[in-house]
């Protein structure tokens, strides 16, 4: 089988400027899109680089075998097209990325990145070997910006990406990012745009970092089987509280959610997840189960006599 897609990776450039409001196609995101593909499939994709950009641009695939993941064979001017075929031999989540010569991470910090996702042909399995399922299929792709700032402390914004070069790089170079956000900005999966599960519902999470190490983490649930490196060959680990996502690797991990709620997914570096950007939110619908937590007794005053003065450990000042 044959998977054709269109990627119009190159237009995203004009994010890293950050303040672009013209761009609103939707083709143009931040991640580029999860591609999901079978284990044996030719993918096809056309890279379009819109005459309009001002940048080459290329996809170098990690599923792919040979000649730099494609990215030798996909370089595109603006104002070219080209068509690349990979077989995809070998299974799991993959992150693809834009990398032309000499501004490789310029590119993919501005948002130039996606995975593709090659699922087995005879389906995910336990550790047994037994059939593992899911309902939904969520998308993460997560990155860090290097947002330069004038002498003021404010962002600023440039006529056209060439420019914003110099000062970016001096910016990535201190590693140092000005933001880490979940599809493409701050508040992309959180409040109205929260992903969403009913209890009793299997999620499927795929989460890629292009650039950077992240470490998700689902408060108050867990990963129940995670392929933290993502290739589903390898059995997947088990009840896990964080998981490693590797800079360059896109990773998957199965929840299946027991209790109702607001919950946050967040990357557990916590001053990434909330002063830079990095959570997420799954609202999920359904009854609460008493068995699994219970408020005992709702907070009040502490009774006289029962003082914490008898045990050291728990005394607060
Ligand atoms: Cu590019």
């Amino acid at each position: 089988m044959i998977t054709r897609r269109t990627a119009l990776l190159g237009a995203a450039v004009a994010a890293l400027v950050a303040t672009a409001p013209a761009l609103a196609a939707e083709d143009l995101t931040m991640p580029g899109p999860l591609m999901v593909v079978h284990e044996g499939d030719y993918v096809e994709v056309t890279l379009v680089n819109p005459e309009t950009n001002t940048m080459p641009h290329n996809i170098d695939f990690h599923a792919a075998t040979g000649g730099l993941g494609g990215g030798a064979l996909t370089h595109v001017n603006p104002g070219e097209q080209v068509v690349l075929r990979w077989k995809a031999t070998r299974t799991g989540t993959f992150v693809y990325h834009c990398a032309p010569d000499g501004m490789i991470p310029w590119h993919v910090v501005s948002g130039m990145h996606g995975t593709v996702m090659v699922l087995p042909r005879d389906g995910l399995k336990n550790r047994e070997g037994k059939p593992l399922r899911y309902d939904r299929l969520y998308y993460i792709g997560e990155n860090d910006l290097y947002v330069p700032k004038d002498a003021n402390g404010k962002y600023k914004s440039y006529e056209t990406p060439g420019e914003a070069f110099a000062d970016t790089t001096e910016v990535m170079r201190k590693l140092i990012p000005t933001h880490v956000v979940f599809n493409g900005k701050v508040g992309a999966l959180t409040g109205k745009n929260a992903m969403t599960a009913k209890v009793g519902e299997t999620v499927m999470i795929v989460h890629s970092q292009a650039n950077r190490d992240t470490r998700p983490h689902l408060i108050g649930g867990h990963g129940d089987y995670v392929w933290e490196t993502g290739k589903f060959i390898n059995p997947p680990q088990k009840d896990l509280e964080t998981w490693f996502i590797r800079g360059g690797s896109a990773g998957a991990a199965l929840y299946t959610f027991r209790q109702p709620g607001i919950y946050a997914y967040v990357n557990h570096n916590l001053i990434e997840a909330v002063e830079l950007g990095a959570s997420a939110h799954f609202k999920v619908e359904g009854e609460w189960n008493n068995d699994l937590m219970k408020q005992v007794k709702p907070p009040g005053p502490i009774p006289p006599g029962k003082s914490s003065a008898a045990d050291p450990a728990v005394q607060t000042r």
